[in-house]
């Protein structure tokens, strides 16, 4: 088998898959390869050492640490969400339908004690799905699984929060956003659209998208009124100067998608959830059967600001080599990494998209790269 496709598979085989088997499966592909083979071999080889290296890193740490924080969960995939929710709603179930992962689900409250994550591969991705102890009253002052959960919450790239809709949703969801407004996480229906960089020197700068002059002095007088002179505005998809003044505020905006659970009869809580979380996705089905749910891990995807692009074999817009998922405002050089392209000798690219004026342009590094578009690398 050609390296190239040998590569493929390797890659198919380990996405999703927890460290221990990632290792497992590499380690076993490299005995295959002998170390007499040489050209595009030899480089698979190097790379699956090296993968494996890195690998055999993290187990070290993983058993030095012995007594592991259960709160402490290992960042895998892509992105974390994080899934929350009072007790019973169905979290456990969530995360087992979508990911398979075994994760105690059982009809009495606080089956689930620790955190456990569980990998769900999509649209050439893979997401870290956290299950988490249900959010009582009361987290912050140490009330059931108390602040390492909230702690966990903040360190989500998104949330999914499952709402039983068998109970009284404004009063669960009051709940629920009570409590993570006590690590002053709001939740946000799409994306992060301009990020808040604070910084310790260098004055005001704006970086990513271009903004137009009067929105540049808004945000400047923003971050003036709260005393602000070092901080780096990135502009990712838009800019949104009520993020900014959040984000001011000390607030983590938090993307955030719903899961209804327990929907079996016609109440009109499904609506009461829409109406106090205005613009939010809210997925509704049977957790048993997760087909039902229609396509979760692309709502996820969606909220965190995931889309794709074409990675080109010949500088020609019909030449498409590979789809490639990546997050909105990639510039050319992540393009490359994660396309798996050495950045070394690259010099930059050809796009035909909407990010460029005129189709084929030729851009640098830098460029930021729009939804769709079909990049050739030049090197
Ligand atoms: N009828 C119905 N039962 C559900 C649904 N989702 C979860 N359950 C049940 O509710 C109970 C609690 O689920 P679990 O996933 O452990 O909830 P958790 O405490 O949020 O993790 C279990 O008995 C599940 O089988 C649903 O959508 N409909
Ligand atoms: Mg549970």
């Amino acid at each position: 088998m050609p390296a190239k496709d040998l590569w493929s598979q390797i890659q198919k085989q380990t996405r999703g898959r927890s460290e221990d088997e990632q290792l497992r499966i590499l380690r076993r592909h490299l005995g295959e390869l002998h170390d007499e083979w040489k050209g595009p071999y030899k480089d698979l080889r190097d790379k699956l050492r090296k993968l494996v290296a890195r690998l055999e890193g993290h187990e070290a740490t993983r058993s030095r640490s012995g007594q592991q924080d259960p709160f402490h969960v290992k960042s895998q995939g892509d992105a974390r969400v994080v899934v929350a929710g009072l007790p019973n709603a169905g979290k456990s179930s969530l995360v087992a339908a979508l990911t398979g992962a075994a994760t105690p689900v059982a009809d009495y409250p606080f089956t689930t004690t620790q955190p456990s994550p569980g990998m769900l591969p999509c649209e050439g991705g893979v997401l870290q799905l956290v299950d988490t102890p249900p959010i009582v009253e009361g987290l912050a002052s140490g009330q059931g699984a108390g602040r390492p959960l909230l702690h966990l919450f903040t360190s989500a790239d998104a949330l999914a929060i499952v709402v039983d809709l068998s109970t009284d949703v404004l009063d669960s969801l009051a709940t629920i956003l009570e409590e993570l407004t006590s690590v002053s996480i709001r939740p946000l229906p799409g994306p992060l659209a301009t990020v808040l960089q604070p910084r310790g020197k260098g004055g005001v700068r704006f970086l990513g998208k271009p903004l137009g002059r009067e929105e540049e002095e808004e945000a400047r007088t923003v971050l003036a009124d709260a005393h602000i002179v070092n901080a780096e505005v990135v502009v990712r998809t838009a800019f949104d100067i009520d993020q900014l003044r959040h984000q001011v505020e000390g607030e983590l905006l938090m993307p955030t998608v719903l899961v209804a659970t327990h929907c079996d009869s016609e109440t009109g809580e499904q609506e009461t959830l829409q109406e106090m979380m205005p613009g939010h996705d809210i997925l509704v089905g049977q957790l048993q059967q997760p087909e039902t749910l229609g396509n979760v891990g692309g709502a996820l995807l969606k909220v965190l600001g995931y889309t794709h692009i074409q990675l080109l074999e010949r500088p020609a817009p019909e030449a498409k080599e590979e789809t490639l998922l990546l997050h909105l405002a990639s510039d050319i050089l992540r393009v490359a990494e994660r396309g798996k392209i050495s950045t070394k000798r690259l010099k930059g690219a050809r796009v035909w998209g909407t990010s460029v004026p005129r189709p084929g342009q030729a851009v640098r590094l830098d460029h930021v790269v729009d939804a769709g578009d079909r990049v050739f690398l030049q090197s």
